[in-house]
Order: C-alpha cells, then sequence, then structure tokens
C-alpha cells in the first residue's frame, strides 16, 4: 500500500471512530436509595438529574424498594445487573447483606459506589459521606445540649437498625458524650425504619416510657418529622423538644410551632449531584478509586479518598427560626 494509501486508509478509520464515539450510548447510572417516597432521596435525585445535564452523557434510573430493608435493596440490584447498567451508586440499608450482589456487580463491570449510606470496602470502588461522621455524631447531640442548659434524659429514635450512615452517627453521638455533654443522659434508641407510622409509634412509646424526657434527636429526615408531629399532638411542645437531621421543607412546620429549636442537614441535592459525578467518571475511567485519589465533584468542588475509599462531601448546617424558611424553599 503506498504511503498515502495507508494515510487515507487511517484518516477513514479514525473518522468512522469518531462517529463511533459521537454516538456512543450514554452512561447507565441507578441511584439506589434506601426506600422511595422519602422527600431526602427525591432531593438526591434533583442533583443527579442536575449531576446528569451538566456531563451530558448520562442517563440516571432512580430506584429503590418501598421498605428500607436490605433484602429488597438486594432485589433491585439484582435486576440491575440484568439491565446491564453501567454503574451502581447505592445508599445501602445494610453494609454487609448487599456485598455479594454489589460483588457480582462489579465482576460484570458494573462501577459501584455507595454514599449517604456505606458498603462494606469490599462490596464497592468508593464511598461517598455527606459530612465527617464524628461531627454528625456530636451535632445532633450538640442541637439537644443547646437547649438543655440544666441536662437531662434524650433518646435517639433512628431509621433501620441495620442504617450504617445513622449506626455509625449513634456511635459517634454516643462516643461524645461523656466527655464533651457530661450532663445529657441517653436512655434509649429506639428504630423507625424510615418509614412514618413505625416512626410514629416509636415515638410514642419513647414518651410513655420515658416521662421526664427532654429531646428526641432523630437522625433520620423521616423520623424527625414523625417525632414533632407526636410532640405537637401530643400537646408536649415546649416539654420536649425534637432536634436531628430535617429537610427544611419538611420541618419548617415544626420550627415555626415550637416543637423544635433547631435540626441540621448537609444538601441532599448536592449530594446526590456528587455521588452522581464520581459514579461518571469511575465508569468512564477518567478517575480511579485508591487511598489518597482527589476526585472532582464539579460545582460542588473535590474530594480526597482516605485509606477505605470513603470521602466526605461537606459540613452539616444547622436550621432554626432565622433560616429555616429561606431554605425550606430549595430542599
Ligand atoms: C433519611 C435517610 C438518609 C439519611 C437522612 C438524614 O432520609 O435515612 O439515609 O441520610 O435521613
Amino acid at each position: 500500500m503506498s504511503i498515502v494509501k495507508k494515510l487515507m486508509v487511517a484518516a477513514a478509520l479514525s473518522a468512522a471512530m469518531f462517529a463511533n464515539a459521537a454516538h456512543a450510548e450514554n452512561v447507565k447510572i441507578a441511584l439506589v436509595v434506601k426506600s422511595l417516597g422519602n422527600g431526602f432521596f427525591d432531593a438526591a435525585n434533583k442533583g443527579a438529574e442536575e449531576a446528569a445535564k451538566e456531563l451530558g452523557d448520562v442517563d440516571i434510573i432512580y430506584t429503590g424498594p418501598t421498605k428500607a430493608t436490605a433484602e429488597a435493596q438486594i432485589e433491585v440490584v439484582n435486576a440491575l445487573i440484568a439491565q446491564k447498567v453501567d454503574a451502581i451508586a447505592i445508599s445501602a440499608n445494610d453494609a454487609d447483606a448487599l456485598v455479594p450482589a454489589l460483588k457480582k456487580a462489579m465482576e460484570r463491570g458494573i462501577t459501584v459506589i455507595s454514599w449517604d449510606s456505606g458498603v462494606a470496602p469490599e462490596g464497592r470502588q468508593m464511598h461517598l459521606n455527606p459530612s465527617d461522621t464524628n461531627l454528625i455524631g456530636e451535632t445532633i447531640i450538640k442541637l439537644a445540649a443547646d437547649y438543655l442548659p440544666e441536662g437531662g434524659d434524650v433518646a435517639i429514635l433512628s431509621a433501620s437498625s441495620t442504617a450504617t450512615n445513622q449506626n455509625a452517627w449513634i456511635e459517634a453521638a454516643k462516643a461524645a458524650l461523656p466527655g464533651k455533654f457530661p450532663n445529657i443522659n441517653l436512655v434509649a434508641t429506639v428504630y423507625g425504619d424510615d418509614d412514618s407510622a413505625k416512626s410514629t409509634d416509636e415515638a410514642k412509646g419513647l414518651l410513655k416510657s420515658y416521662p421526664n424526657l427532654k429531646a428526641i434527636i432523630a437522625p433520620t429526615t423521616v423520623g424527625v418529622v414523625a417525632a414533632a408531629q407526636v410532640v405537637t399532638d401530643e400537646g408536649l411542645i415546649g416539654k420536649v423538644n425534637v432536634t436531628g437531621l430535617a429537610l427544611p421543607s419538611e420541618f419548617k412546620q415544626f420550627i415555626d410551632n415550637g416543637a423544635s429549636q433547631a435540626v441540621a442537614l448537609w444538601n441532599p441535592i448536592d449530594l446526590g449531584y456528587s455521588a452522581v459525578y464520581l459514579a461518571h467518571d469511575l465508569a468512564v475511567k477518567k478517575d480511579e478509586a485508591k487511598p489518597g485519589a482527589k476526585l472532582s465533584i464539579g460545582r460542588v468542588g473535590e474530594v480526597t479518598l482516605d485509606d477505605t475509599n470513603s470521602a466526605a462531601m461537606a459540613a452539616p448546617f444547622t436550621f432554626d427560626k432565622s433560616n429555616i424558611e429561606e431554605f425550606s424553599k430549595i430542599y
């Protein structure tokens, strides 16, 4: 073949490759949540869609079970493997139970990350925490302690008993108690499973079992609303302060009526956006998840992976009478 002919063939080949790339299929990223119908995850999905638009080559599959259990999430993961998605970004209902299904996904070439609520390291390539775990643990106790100058009994109303994120925050909260909040007495931890009805029953149970209770701390956006509604309905505003992690749009009414003095949260839209950004860049091999790696999360900034390939997005933010109105319009 003459040099000219060779060059022409090469040019034709690269033109064909270019055309192929331009028509390449979008990166299919499944945003798997603990359960559907939770406003926190709907807000995260808004961010996911925003990242997809910005990245330009992403399709989001927003999915999850109706109940926040690991068994139901395993079924969802298996269906996504059969569907041949490119990436799974999961907020897990259990750190260990999901590992075999997610390992299978990774063996088939699917990028797997966890976000919000983590999976054990062997079941994912990386994990994105919303904020530093110890900081969240301390924050939820401080939110109660700030309004209890004399101290007193408090109880925790959590999500499910296997939720990785809540369990880590509760552990961190307990560790902070003796040194930093010696007059706060944690009398019980109960589980509402991120289900409104169960959370309501558990909140009622706490008030019945602990008549001296001064605060209910719910580190779940579902539980905190249920607890504040119970305190309102039982005429306990001013006696029992409800606090924890809340979505301003759902919780504003309870700051307004005094059932709560203050709550905290990070930006759930940014969290969903960041999770999709990371899953995308790993799936298209733009980035690799390894300790020390600095990964872009687009307009939110950058994260650095620690030795368990975990990172944290941003510090939690406190909402009270002065600012909840403004934030309730955003998420
Ligand atoms: C609930 C979920 C979620 C958690 C928030 C604070 O919506 O349990 O995992 O991050 O609360």
